[in-house]
């Protein structure tokens, strides 16, 4: 093998190996009244190499955060976390009382039927961008959770 073939060759096998997702149901509640904060939720699958969601950003929230719902004694808190693991083949699921995707100082309230863009950051993968779509808030609930 000529020397000048390998960088393209070391290309093919990275991108082969590249990470790809399968994202389903993107989605969020609509926000009760002039409740300041949301959630998205989805479930992530990821194809041929795992990867790690790492973060997100969305023009409807002044920040976002990935965040996971625990149950403390009885008393639902939930924290910020790093990232969320994305195994071959394994979906990732976010959703209510788990992990979700924060939208914190929601510039306008979210109502159903409304849709929105969510850009995802990963770790190795390039950014991707889903269209989440903004659900009817079941009964009482907990804002945005
Ligand atoms: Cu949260």
């Amino acid at each position: 093998m000529r020397i000048w073939m390998l960088p393209a060759l070391l290309f093919l096998l990275a991108a082969g190996d590249a990470p790809s997702f399968q994202i389903d149901r993107p989605w969020s509640r609509a926000s009760p009244g002039a409740a300041r904060n949301g959630a998205a939720f989805m479930v992530i699958t990821a194809k041929g190499a795992g990867d790690r969601l790492t973060g997100a950003s969305s023009p409807v929230a002044a920040a976002t955060e990935l965040h996971e719902s625990i149950d403390d004694k009885g008393v639902m808190k939930m924290r910020p976390v790093t990232g969320i693991a994305l195994e071959p083949g394994k979906p990732a699921t976010l959703a209510p009382g788990g992990y979700h995707v924060m939208l914190l100082g929601l510039k306008a309230p979210l109502k159903a039927g409304d849709t929105f863009p969510l850009t995802l950051k990963f770790e190795r993968a390039p950014e991707l961008t889903v269209t989440v779509k903004v659900e009817a808030l079941a009964g009482g609930g907990h804002a945005g959770h």
